[in-house]
């Protein structure tokens, strides 16, 4: 179940502050709110809190227990994208064809863009 912005917004000035954002994901870090805060005004609009990097993340603290496997985790090459082989390393059941379908834009490397994307999320979760 996804959160709307206002079940966090307890103070109804329509965006999420970092303490409402705390009381309903118990455990999301400052770092990680500010990957979440794009514009970096120290709170969160509704835009902010439905893109998929930011639902990926709030996900996991939802769901308790299972932690986000980051990419930065997955690049061990640290060129800031996925490799197949990268990914096939920790998500050992991923398929190559399962790679073609989270390589949205078909380089042949995902991006933290791709990675993030729910559906992507979804596809690693079962490997
Ligand atoms: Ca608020
Ligand atoms: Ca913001
Ligand atoms: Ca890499
Ligand atoms: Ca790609």
């Amino acid at each position: 179940m996804v959160h709307g912005l206002s079940d966090i917004d307890t103070n109804n000035d329509r965006f999420a502050s970092e303490a409402e954002l705390g009381a309903v994901y118990n455990g999301v870090t400052s770092n990680e709110f500010r990957l979440i805060d794009l514009n970096n005004d120290g709170r969160v609009s509704a835009p902010e809190l439905y893109q998929p990097l930011a639902q990926a993340m709030l996900n996991r603290y939802e769901m308790s227990g299972r932690d986000l496997v980051t990419i930065m985790q997955v690049d061990v090459d640290d060129d800031a994208f996925a490799s197949y082989a990268e990914l096939s390393a920790v998500f050992t059941g991923l398929s190559r064809s399962e790679f073609d379908i989270i390589d949205i834009n078909g380089d042949n490397r995902i991006s933290s863009t791709e990675y993030y994307n729910s559906e992507t999320q979804e596809v690693l979760d079962k490997n």
